[in-house]
């Protein structure tokens, strides 16, 4: 286990993990673990871009004033005195970017070969989410196709598996032969974007936000807003059947990815969280309360998750059987995606048994 020496941090180092446990319930544990060469690096990373998605996910900033700052993000990073105050009263991470001077300041002083890899992530990433700005206004801006919805995902969340895989490799944590294999990082962060976006359909929808994709739910309503009427709701359980379908595909490359990392801090950081994801899936699954409110896993259950996912990879493939049983046992034989998530169930377990044969 590797703990801080708080008496070596300045104080703006201090605030910057302030802020993490502030910002983060998830990602704040698994980050202050990880190994010292990593922690301060992973810890700033994170910053940057839950200040980056603070400033994506305020609808009350105008436009005109919200695209220059996501496509510039990256030269903030070497502002010195850089804060942001333009964030709404009731955005939830408001007080980082108004703080944001002291994620500067410690951001100086890592090592160059760091600071590339963020600020190029954030470049990519700024960009990417700039694109998306107008997601819910109409057919030209949204997100219409599977390929437009996976777009998406890789902007703001399969570039932060792949900048986190380089500072893996870059800090000697992690081999090469990861990088090498890059659909298997993007699918790292795919599975764990698509899972938030499925989850948060009713929230983003009440702040006037789309991100599930009309190739989707158009097969069964002709409004997105009617996947929220309850006369629809097998049409409803239908459209989200076939986005669980599109995460369930990426579950594979995820253990492929995990079963490449020798580290155990980084083991923790990367497990934990698709543990998380995929037992999220699950409550999803077949759950019409998802068009009503948000739904979670329980405070109990993400405590049994984080225990059996920081062991090893034998645990985290338990853990994604048991949840693959779950959805495969839960798969309703009306849904017209059942064969199609029958088989992808089949899969997944098929391969945990390929790498831990039972008995
Ligand atoms: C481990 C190879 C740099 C640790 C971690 C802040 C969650 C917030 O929460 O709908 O509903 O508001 O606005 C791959 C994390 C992907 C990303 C993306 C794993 C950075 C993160 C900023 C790759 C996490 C997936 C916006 C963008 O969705 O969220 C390995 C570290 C990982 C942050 C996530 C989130 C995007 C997001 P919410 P949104
Ligand atoms: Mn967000
Ligand atoms: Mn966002
Ligand atoms: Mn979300
Ligand atoms: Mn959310
Ligand atoms: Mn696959």
């Amino acid at each position: 286990v590797h703990e801080r020496d708080e008496s070596k941090e300045t104080d703006a180092l201090k605030r910057c993990f302030y802020f993490l446990d502030m910002t983060s319930r998830s990602f704040s544990a698994v980050i202050k673990e990880l190994h010292p060469e990593l922690l301060v690096p992973v810890t700033l990373f994170y910053l940057v871009l839950r200040g980056l998605d603070t400033v994506e996910d305020d609808m009350t900033i105008p436009l005109e004033t919200k695209e220059p700052i996501l496509r510039n993000f990256q030269d903030v990073l070497e502002q010195d005195g850089w804060t942001f105050t333009e964030n709404g009263p009731d955005e939830k991470d408001r007080q980082l970017l108004a703080e944001f001077n002291v994620v500067v300041e410690e951001f100086k002083k890592i090592k160059p070969a760091y600071k590339t890899i963020i600020k190029d992530i954030t470049k990519k990433m700024g960009n990417g989410m700039a694109d998306y700005v107008r997601n819910a206004e109409h057919d030209t801006n949204g997100v219409n196709t599977i390929k437009d919805y996976e777009l998406y995902c890789h902007y703001v969340a399969g570039l932060v598996g792949e900048g986190l895989t380089r500072l893996f490799v870059e800090g000697g944590l992690a081999t090469t032969e990861l990088l090498k294999r890059p659909v298997l990082m993007e699918s790292m962060g795919q599975f764990l974007q698509q899972v938030n976006i499925i989850r948060d359909i009713k929230e983003d929808h009440v702040d006037k936000r789309r991100f599930w994709p009309k190739e989707v739910w158009s097969k069964h309503v002709d409004k997105f807003e009617d996947l929220f009427q309850p006369e629809n709701k097998e049409k409803a359980l239908s459209a989200s059947s076939e986005m669980i379908l599109l995460a369930l595909n990426r579950a594979d490359d995820c253990l492929y990815y995990l079963a490449g990392i020798r580290e155990q801090s980084v083991f923790n950081f990367c497990a934990i969280p698709q543990s998380m994801a995929i037992a999220t899936l699950d409550v999803c699954f077949q759950n019409h309360e998802l068009f009503k409110r948000n739904v979670k896993i329980t405070k109990g259950e993400a405590c049994q998750l984080m225990i059996e996912s920081s062991q090893n990879l034998q645990m985290v493939c338990d853990v994604f059987k048991r949840y693959t049983r779950k959805i495969h046992q839960k798969n309703n034989p009306h849904d017209p995606n059942f064969l199609k998530i029958s088989i992808a169930c089949g899969k997944i377990e098929q391969f945990i048994e390929t790498i831990f044969p039972s008995q």
